[in-house]
């Protein structure tokens, strides 16, 4: 039944991947749940993949990014809920830099505990597709065919340093942390899109990506749901951590579905320091 989820993703992918190169979309004026301006293109991702889930007889409901409430299908006793953001990083399609989809499939209940499947598409020079499962972690190119490009490691110490927010309104413990890393000979690597960031980081074998707790926003900016879980489980099944500073990610409780948290991913020895830094 995951797969059939998952193939119904990689179809609406190739559908969002044709809508970019053809987009001419500009700025709504309304913003979504989570007060971000929406494009017309975040719009319609949203309907792409809602539309081809809800009508997947294993999904109960949806949940997205894009809007206030839970959607159910007519599955009622259908096990799975699929909670996606349709277009992260849409503010740089002006920019014409990388961007995404996020995506995690949960059993049952929408918690962290309840993941069993996620996954993340680019939408870049070429199309890609990663999925985690429980057991097995598959890369994957779908420009035009679907191939297996094998499972993603990372190394125990990366090189790369992705530190998200505003600088201005981090604190003082985080600004040396960060300034640390890069004393050490680590490499600025940041687009403002959380999935070419975080898909960089597993590439090049490591690295830390950070949104921390900021003055303006003490809850960092990135949607559990959507955003914070889905990668959470991506890096652990290849080898790394996330937490928000004191507590693995993937053990966090969820209050309400469109709740941020600070986040930090990366290899084990990047998760040290921010342990000994956070804690
Ligand atoms: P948009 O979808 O509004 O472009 O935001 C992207 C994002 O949610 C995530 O993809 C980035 O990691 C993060 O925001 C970047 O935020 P900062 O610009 O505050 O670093």
């Amino acid at each position: 039944m995951i797969s059939v989820i998952i193939d119904t993703l990689r179809e609406s992918a190739l559908r969002i991947d044709a809508l970019l190169k053809h987009n001419t979309s500009s700025y709504l004026q309304s913003t979504n749940a989570s007060g971000d301006m929406q494009l017309e293109i975040d719009v319609e991702a949203d309907r792409i993949f809602q539309a081809s889930l809800l009508e997947l007889p294993c999904v109960k409901a949806i949940c997205s990014e894009e809007q206030e409430d839970i959607c159910y299908s007519q599955s009622t006793d259908a096990p799975y809920i699929v909670a996606y953001d349709p277009l992260d990083g849409s503010s740089l399609i002006d920019s014409n830099l990388s961007i995404g989809s996020i995506f995690g499939i949960y059993n049952g209940e929408l918690k962290a505990q309840s993941l069993i499947a996620s996954g993340y598409v680019v939408y870049g020079p070429c199309l890609e597709m990663v999925v985690a499962q429980e057991r097995a972690l598959h890369y994957r190119y779908i420009d035009e065919q679907w191939r297996n490009l094998g499972a993603l490691e990372l190394q125990a110490k990366g090189r790369i340093n992705a530190p998200g927010g505003t600088q201005k309104h981090w604190e003082a413990k985080h600004k040396t942390m960060i300034e640390s890393l890069f004393a050490q000979g680590y490499r600025l690597r940041y687009s403002g899109g959380m999935v070419p960031d975080l898909h960089q980081i597993l590439i090049k074998g490591g690295g830390l990506f950070s949104y921390p707790a900021t003055n303006d926003a003490p809850q960092g900016k990135l949607r559990k749901l959507f955003e914070v879980f889905p990668f959470a489980f991506v890096y652990e099944k290849c080898g790394g951590y996330a937490t928000n500073g004191v507590q693995r990610i993937l053990e966090l409780e969820v209050e309400h579905i469109h709740e941020s948290t600070p986040c930090f991913f990366g290899s084990y020895e990047e998760m040290e320091l921010v342990r000994r830094v956070y804690e």
